[in-house]
């Protein structure tokens, strides 16, 4: 079995290769995204053993995305590519730079995994399981699959972690306060953004915050502080410098790559402020490559930054 079992919606994504808008641009670009599937490709390209999991279509996008993730490393012997409906679509554009997203993806057959979906000997044969909000927001049915996966883990000593990844387009403040809120109290690793806590912990005050946060049962990392993340355990709070990217090219995806390398830290049997720190780097390295998860790296990679060495062509 996998380290890492992890489980969401994965989508194919359209999108022009210019700067221009979707509606005058004559042609588009395949690729695919999905928050669970960019963590599970930056564990595999460090070397861990990971699986994902999801509904796609038995379509050309549904084939499309399952093999692009095989080919990455990770194990998708639990996907289904299910007949009775397609697999999610999300286009992007980025005009005058200001990036949008416009989903396709309601009743696919991601919205319609349930809690009887699920393979109780796959969640149980892993160290950590995976799960984000994006799942929870997609469907009552998705949601109930979260939670029963996170009590399977629990009840086989699994360490769950979760990023909540609030998607205001997919659902309500409400719903998702109520839901998320919920999860982080369960949970082992809880990696959330400030500006996400913002709007759950209604909010805009730092102390309170971490205030709320101190009280989880959970290791909680805060990221998205202005030049640093913080690290809470058990009421202690520790700071953790940013690590800086040398430019930005595109920044979605950077906190699936932190959680990839806070997760592979843990699994090497790191200390949680190192592995916070490899999730730091990670994060920097996504955001200097185009796509969502394109620019993680491998482990070669990640030794090649630590060491300072550059990059040698021949
Ligand atoms: O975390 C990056 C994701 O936003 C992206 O890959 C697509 O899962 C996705 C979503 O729901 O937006």
């Amino acid at each position: 079995y996998p380290d890492v079992v992890t489980f969401g919606e994965s989508m194919a994504l359209l999108m022009p290769d210019s700067g221009k808008g979707i509606e005058y641009s004559p042609q588009l670009t395949t690729s695919f995204g999905g928050a669970e599937s960019n963590v599970a490709i930056g564990l595999a390209r460090l070397g861990h053993r990971v699986g994902w999991f999801g509904r796609l279509g038995k379509d050309p996008f549904g084939r499309m995305v399952l093999k692009k993730i095989r080919g990455e490393g990770v194990d998708v012997s639990r996907a289904v590519l299910a007949s009775e409906a397609p697999t999610g679509l999300m286009l992007r554009e980025a005009v005058s730079g200001k990036a949008s997203v416009y989903y396709y993806r309601k009743n696919s057959a991601m919205s319609l995994m349930k809690p009887g979906d699920l393979e109780e000997d796959y969640i149980a044969g892993a160290k950590i399981l995976h799960v984000t909000g994006i799942t929870c927001a997609l469907s009552e049915s998705c949601k109930e699959a979260v939670i029963a996966a996170v009590r399977t883990a629990k009840r086989h000593g699994v360490k769950v972690c979760f990023d909540p990844n609030l998607r205001l387009k997919l659902w309500g403040i409400g719903e998702a306060r109520e839901t998320l809120l919920a999860l982080a109290e369960e949970v082992d690793y809880f990696l959330p953004g400030l500006d996400e806590l913002q709007l759950l912990y209604e909010t805009e005050d730092f102390d309170e915050i971490v205030g709320k946060l101190s009280k989880l049962r959970a290791v909680t990392v805060l990221k998205g502080g202005d030049n640093e993340t913080f690290l809470i355990e058990g009421g202690r709070v520790s700071s953790v410098p940013f690590v800086k990217a040398e430019r930005v090219v595109d920044t979605i995806g950077a906190g699936d790559g932190f959680c990839a390398g806070f997760l592979s830290g843990i699994l090497q049997g790191k200390s949680h402020l190192e592995a916070v720190e490899l999730g730091s780097l990670l994060g920097s390295l996504v955001v200097q490559a185009p796509g969502d998860w394109e620019g993680l790296p491998t482990r070669e990679e990640v030794d090649a930054v630590l060491q300072g060495s550059r990059h040698i062509e021949r």
